[in-house]
């Protein structure tokens, strides 16, 4: 077989690459971390480990098949991401649940991502000529979840939580806010529709390109700093 090597123009395969490391380091420090940490937020800390070791073994496969291909991952991309967003939506849940979260807030967090996601996914791939149809129907569901953490039911229970959960829950919203809002960004590079119909990179290889750059600088992001905010809480006295 022959042995590829990661050009050194090629950003794509080096941040495909860097994002399988980042995750694997970020797993083994969550799951090392368990034991030392208090009872009560240990499902929390797991979880934080759980989401950065799913995406692990994605971006180890979506690493191989981009560097094989040249083709984005997109089917793989969704599966990490109906998988992690939703292990998200846990620990939201999680944190919020002392001050009396119930389990129909959290089916409602779920609901929002997966209609967000499988919309998402319909725009880049089966319906592509109606992507902003589709992103729209997605972004809703977005503002949505947004609107839970910040002034809906997640946003009142964090306030009841005690200072420390009330803190973090703003730290983790402002994630939700603009560090998922960079996903859209990727996906109006990406899809033909572009930004309401205007085309923002023209050449559909180069689009595709960016739009996975912009989408592996996003999962660094809010996968790993989701999990340090939930970890640096675990270590609060609250
Ligand atoms: C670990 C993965 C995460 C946090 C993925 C989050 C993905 C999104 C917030 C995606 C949102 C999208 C829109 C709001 C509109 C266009 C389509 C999507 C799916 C890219």
């Amino acid at each position: 077989m022959e042995h590829l090597k990661i050009a050194s123009d090629n950003y794509v395969a080096f941040t495909f690459f860097i994002g399988t490391m980042a995750m694997m380091a970020a797993s083994v420090f969550f799951f090392f971390e368990l034991n030392n940490t208090s009872p009560k937020w240990r499902t929390s800390v797991l979880v934080s480990g759980l989401i950065t070791f799913i995406a692990a073994v994605h971006y180890y496969y979506m690493r191989g098949y981009n560097l094989e291909t040249g083709d984005s991952p997109t089917f793989f991309r969704y599966v990490d991401w109906i998988l992690t967003v939703p292990l998200m939506c846990v620990e939201f849940y999680l944190i919020t649940k002392k001050a009396g979260a119930k389990i129909g807030l959290l089916w409602k967090l779920i609901f929002a991502s997966i209609v967000m996601l499988v919309t998402g996914y319909f725009g880049e791939t089966v319906y592509r000529d109606a992507s902003v149809m589709w992103g729209i129907i997605s972004g809703a569901a977005y503002f949505y979840i947004a609107y839970l953490v910040w002034f809906g039911e997640v946003a009142h229970l964090a306030q009841t939580a005690g200072t420390q959960v009330a803190k973090a829950t703003r730290v983790l919203a402002w994630f939700v806010l603009v560090g998922w809002a960079i996903y859209p960004l990727g996906y109006i590079l990406g899809t033909p529709g572009g930004l309401f119909g205007m085309q923002l990179v023209a050449d559909p290889a180069a689009a595709a390109h960016s739009m996975d750059i912009v989408y592996n600088i996003a999962d660094a992001i809010n996968k790993i700093g989701f999990g340090l905010v939930i970890y640096s809480l675990s270590r609060s006295e609250d």
